[in-house]
């Protein structure tokens, strides 16, 4: 009998025993610690790492309208310690080290410990469930600061993605209660891009990105914070990315657990969302064409006139683009703090105010891409991989190959 590994159990979440070739990542570090660490396993050979590209997408992550003092202190940009050399991988796994220049968690002056748990926060739980009353324990390694790695692997994902024709375009929709009505399509998101690189608040709508300034301005008087929606839609995957054989490899799964495992993120969509229950078939389903002149597409000719199902049917990529939504919850450590306890003497106090953010949804509009882009990319490798840039190319032009052949003899 052939025995069953934790891997047959639980699939990719057990990233210790996942089969070989798998694209995975783990993080490590604290928010004052000396730096975090994004280990990536899994990169084939050959794939030329793009830097800057990467240190931008830690400079965007940094940014965005709200942001608290953290961030004028931190120039996040990431240090491979392994497993690039010359610009391009070798394989082998790959470590990338950013730098936390506000690293102070050895000084207990600097770090003192914290007994008034965050309403919201991972304070209270985390105490209680590693038994010590100094919230500090938790929060370091709960910040969302770790966000950096989960970035640095995603944007080093995104090489690989790139040289497929595989792009990502991430934004916040809303803020609070103001919304943009923008829609995103194939042919106008390039333009969409440039306006919100333009944009302290990536949104590439100027008009709605008033009423959101406006309402985290309002939370920043009232001493509040702002959450919002962020939205990514992945551009030029092939048919075929991810599985409807297994729960764990379908690749909706993956998009939104990856999703909602970013802190203060409590809600995913994919496609229509919710809006879909509340819809006739009729009016959620997306008709199926065919057009030969786009056969040579990654989505081989097979069209669309609407996508509502946001690119996944069957938890497979159906050719048309990905479209996923992420809700953030509104920052937890607020300038005036909610009612709370204090662990040691369980009397009623205020929670504890750390230096912290009125909004980090523009940050989250960039966290959410890249998440998503790694969970592509694994995807992308499960079907196309080998072990260098070279072998994958083959298999994907072969695969599209043969699927434009069909029906086969
Ligand atoms: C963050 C760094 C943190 C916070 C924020 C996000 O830095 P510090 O705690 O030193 O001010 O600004 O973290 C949180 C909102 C949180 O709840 O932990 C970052 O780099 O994104």
């Amino acid at each position: 009998m052939t025995p069953v590994s934790q891997a047959d159990i639980t699939g990719h979440f057990c990233y210790d025993s996942c089969p070989m070739g798998s694209l995975i990542y783990r993080t490590a570090g604290e928010s004052h610690g000396k730096a975090l660490i994004s280990l990536v396993e899994g990169m084939p050979a050959g794939i030329p790492v793009d830097k800057d590209f990467i240190d931008n997408e830690l400079r965007r992550r940094q940014g965005g309208y709200g942001r608290g003092g953290r961030q004028k202190i931190e120039t996040d940009r990431v240090d491979f310690l392994s497993g690039v050399r010359m610009g391009k991988t070798i394989a082998s796994p790959i470590a990338m080290m950013i730098p936390n220049k506000d690293s102070r968690l050895d000084d207990p002056a600097a770090t003192p410990p914290l007994h008034r748990p965050r309403p919201g926060h991972a304070d209270l739980a985390g105490s209680v469930k590693w038994l010590t009353t100094d919230c500090r324990e938790t929060l370091e390694r709960a910040s969302a600061r770790e966000t950096t790695a989960r970035v640095a692997a995603g944007a080093l994902a995104r090489c690989l993605l790139s040289e497929f024709g595989i792009e990502v375009f991430g934004f916040v929709r809303s803020v609070g209660p103001a919304s943009s009505r923008i829609e995103v399509t194939s042919e106008n998101w390039r333009d969409l891009l440039k306006a919100r690189e333009e944009s302290d608040l990536y949104c590439p709508d100027p008009i709605a990105s008033d009423a959101m300034r406006q309402f985290i301005n309002e939370q920043k008087m009232a001493k509040d914070t702002a959450g919002g929606i962020v939205e990514a839609h992945v551009f030029g995957c092939p048919i075929g990315l991810g599985s409807c054989m297994t729960w764990d490899g379908r690749l909706d799964s993956r998009i939104a657990a990856a999703v909602v495992a970013i802190q203060a993120f409590k809600g995913v969509e994919i496609g229509l969302g919710f809006e879909a229950a509340r819809r006739p078939g009729s009016q959620v389903h997306d008709e199926i064409g065919y057009d030969p002149s786009t056969k040579t597409s990654p989505s081989l000719g097979f069209t669309r006139g609407t996508n509502n199902a946001g690119g996944l049917e069957g938890g497979m990529t159906n050719g048309k683009p990905v479209v996923v939504r992420g809700a953030m919850k509104p920052i937890s450590t607020l300038g005036k703090p909610l009612k709370s306890i204090d662990l040691n003497t369980k009397e009623t106090a205020e929670a504890g105010w750390e230096r912290s953010d009125v909004s980090a949804i523009s940050a989250a509009s960039v966290i959410m891409e890249n998440v998503i882009a790694f969970e592509i990319a694994r995807a992308f490798l499960e079907k196309f991989g080998g072990d260098s840039l070279v072998e994958i190319k083959s298999n994907y032009e072969s695969f599209l190959t043969i699927a434009r052949k069909l029906p086969l003899a």
